[in-house]
């Protein structure tokens, strides 16, 4: 079976995706998802320019042997761009290996470890009223795990947090990627105050576990914006909550500063949404500074190098917890819901749900039911895209917002 033609699509569906489409001679097609958030465009280049012109004519049955024919033999490895490109092309053979093979990709990863992936939503507020109202609305919804973010007094718009989240708000999640349709095509400016945020988080985290009582995981997204000692001592002062997590307490890519977070903490620790490679992680893994892997399979090299990451991170006793954000299209999603299920070391899985629009371009089979997102039983990956629904919508220019300090510091955002 030999690949005919790839082809990539670039549609706006409610925000940006980037699609991988592989045909192959027998009529078979597979998906990819190559979404860069606010980078879209560089992403398609790379495949369009310089991976689809090598793809024709190979055997589609070879997907080890074209990771690294696209890894090695691009010379310039590792990357953002580069590790999406590679991660298409990748799920996209694993698509259609599955689809040949009559099964769900689950059942050639190793088959089911469970009967579904425990999946966690985003519950946020502007006060903590309002986050009490997201949480209920996420219960009702069926979630028995969520993250919770709030606002900060004193500070406008800050991550994590929906608007008009609270009772008789959206439904959906909270979107930080700014369209062009919605207002100038330029990242907005946030203002940030870490001493603020932490005095205000404990009080969050009290008043929810008031509520909510002592069962329900909860998780929270630090989003990179803590030097390594603020991050030890809110892990510390988070200690009586009990969190699931504390996600992206420091920026990552920092690998020994988690030594001194974790030297201070029992708090568990997740991080790796930015990385794209497992080397991001060798001290992280190695000397067990983090409790969860958060890499998305759209981000570092497709199911190959993310079965072969959690691999590793098993070694170690350190469980997945895949990156869901809507920037991860649909098509990412199933992949990382396939990893969920037959791997030993599942962890959580995030899962913001995709606007309606989305969900009319890609159309889905894995469901969400009783707190447990499975993926489906269709042959392949179970996601197939329309492209007449696709063409709807064309590319929007959006950018995640930017951080600064009350002082007009750039900061991590
Ligand atoms: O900000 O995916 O845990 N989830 C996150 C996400 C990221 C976006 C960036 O594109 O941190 O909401
Ligand atoms: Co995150």
């Amino acid at each position: 079976m030999k690949i005919r033609s790839a082809d990539v699509n670039v549609t706006s569906p409610g925000r940006n995706f980037v699609t991988l489409r592989i045909t192959t001679d027998d009529g078979l097609t597979g998906l990819g998802d190559a979404t860069l958030n606010g980078r879209e465009l560089a992403v398609r280049s790379y495949l369009a320019d310089h991976v689809v012109p090598l793809l024709t004519g190979r055997d589609a049955g070879r997907i080890e042997d074209t990771w690294q024919y696209l890894y090695r033999g691009g010379y310039w490895r590792r990357g953002p761009v580069t590790m999406a490109a590679i991660a298409a092309v990748d799920t996209a053979l694993w698509d259609i290996k599955a689809k040949a093979a009559g099964m769900p990709l689950y059942q050639l990863l190793g088959g089911r470890s469970r009967r579904g992936a425990l999946a966690y939503g985003h519950a946020s507020g502007q006060d903590i009223p309002e986050l009490l109202d997201s949480v209920r609305a996420h219960l009702a919804d069926g979630f028995q795990a969520v993250r919770i973010q709030s606002g900060v007094p004193g500070l406008g718009p800050v991550y994590g947090v929906a608007a008009g989240t609270g009772s008789g708000g959206t439904r959906y999640d909270y979107e930080p990627a700014r369209r062009s349709a919605d207002g100038p095509a330029l990242p907005v400016e946030e203002t940030w105050d870490t001493r603020a945020y932490l005095r205000h988080l404990p009080r969050v985290f009290d008043a929810v576990r008031q509520e909510f009582g002592p069962e329900l995981p909860l998780l929270h997204d630090g989003h990179h914006r803590m030097t390594p000692i603020q991050a030890a001592r809110l892990g510390r002062d988070l200690e009586p909550y009990d969190l699931f997590w504390l996600e992206d307490a420091t920026p990552s890519e920092d690998q020994a500063a988690w030594r001194l977070i974790r030297g201070h903490t029992t708090t568990p620790l997740a991080t790796g949404e930015v990385f794209n490679s497992a080397y991001d992680y060798t001290t992280l893994i190695s000397e067990r500074l983090i409790d969860y892997v958060r890499s998305a399979v759209t981000h570092t090299g497709g199911i190959t190098a993310m079965r072969k990451l959690l691999d590793l991170a098993a070694l170690y006793g350190i469980k997945s917890g895949l990156h869901g954000p809507t920037d991860v299209s649909p098509v990412g999603m199933a992949a990382a819901l396939h990893l969920d299920l037959a791997i030993h070391n599942f962890g959580i899985q995030e899962y913001m749900r995709h606007d309606p629009r989305t969900l009319e371009v890609f159309r889905t089979s894995y469901t969400f039911q009783d707190g447990l997102l499975h993926p489906g039983e269709t042959p392949g990956l179970g996601v197939e895209l329309d492209d007449e629904a696709a063409a709807r919508f064309p590319y929007t220019p959006a950018y995640l917002p930017v951080n600064r300090l009350r002082d007009g510091t750039v900061h991590d955002w």
